[in-house]
């Protein structure tokens, strides 16, 4: 028997309900914003989450490459814009506030960009991610990124707390929380009404949800190789490669 379509609004509300799996409840989060997080434990969470955040803009060069709307492209292209960055300082993308994080948590940028610290499972985690983008439809695309639905709550907890928490940390790192607190709430605001216009049946509604689930699983699982490197100390070929290895590249 075919299940009848929620309503938009209630489609919303579904998606919304997800909000629980998001990695904010994660125990590696909930320890970073209770002020719990060593040194080590922040450098690594930072140098592993800038390959998430090198990898948006080539996310969101795959939806553009799949999007035969000019009126979709012309707005989604601002994403690769607030990541990449333009000329001049006023200029300044997420992935160089990222690496200027990086250096605020005493990391350098040849560390952070040479892939040492970066955890096998970190990149396995963002390339299913960009790997998804680059052969779902562009409507699917913009499903998935809807994990920033809870993303200007995450941000604002760690603007709240690291300051506290974290003395050590020169504040100029905290500009990238700053600036997407903006910039997400208007991602999400395309992007969710994407979603709803697009998934309209309960087979396809019910297909947006599990999307999104994908989406916020990957967040987790980059949370997971994290906490497990960094919090539990138990890094890739532990005892067998006398320095950190993996495999470079791949996006
Ligand atoms: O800094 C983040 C960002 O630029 C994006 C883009 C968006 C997407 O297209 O999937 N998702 C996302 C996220 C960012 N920051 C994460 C965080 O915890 O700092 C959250 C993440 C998201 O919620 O998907």
């Amino acid at each position: 028997m075919t299940k009848q379509a929620l309503s938009k609004e209630a489609f919303e509300q579904a998606l919304r309900a997800k909000e629980k799996y998001y990695h904010i409840n994660h125990p590696f989060h909930k320890r970073m914003n209770n002020g719990e997080c060593s040194k080590e434990e922040i450098q690594g969470w930072v140098a592993n989450r800038l390959y998430y955040q090198i990898a948006i803009p080539v996310k969101d060069a795959a939806v553009l490459a799949n999007c035969p709307d000019m009126k979709t492209r012309r707005k989604w292209i601002q994403r690769i814009i607030d990541h990449d960055g333009r000329d001049g300082e006023e200029g300044l993308g997420g992935i160089e506030a990222w690496l200027r994080l990086g250096e605020a948590v005493g990391l350098n940028r040849e560390e952070l960009l040479d892939e040492r610290h970066l955890l096998p499972a970190v990149k396995f985690a963002v390339g299913a991610y960009v790997n998804f983008v680059r052969r779902a439809s562009w409507e699917e695309a913009a499903c998935s990124s809807l994990t920033e639905m809870f993303a200007p709550k995450i941000h604002q907890s760690r603007l709240d707390t690291w300051p506290d928490h974290y003395k050590w940390i020169d504040p100029e790192g905290f500009k990238y929380f700053q600036m997407r607190l903006s910039q997400a709430r208007r991602d999400v605001e395309h992007g969710l009404a994407i979603t709803l216009d697009h998934f309209v049946t309960r087979e396809q509604q019910d297909k947006a949800l599990n999307i999104l689930q994908f989406k916020l699983d990957v967040l987790w699982c980059v949370a997971d190789a994290i906490c497990l490197a960094y919090e539990h100390k138990r890094v890739p070929y532990d005892g067998i490669a006398d320095q950190s290895i993996s495999h470079k590249g791949m996006l």
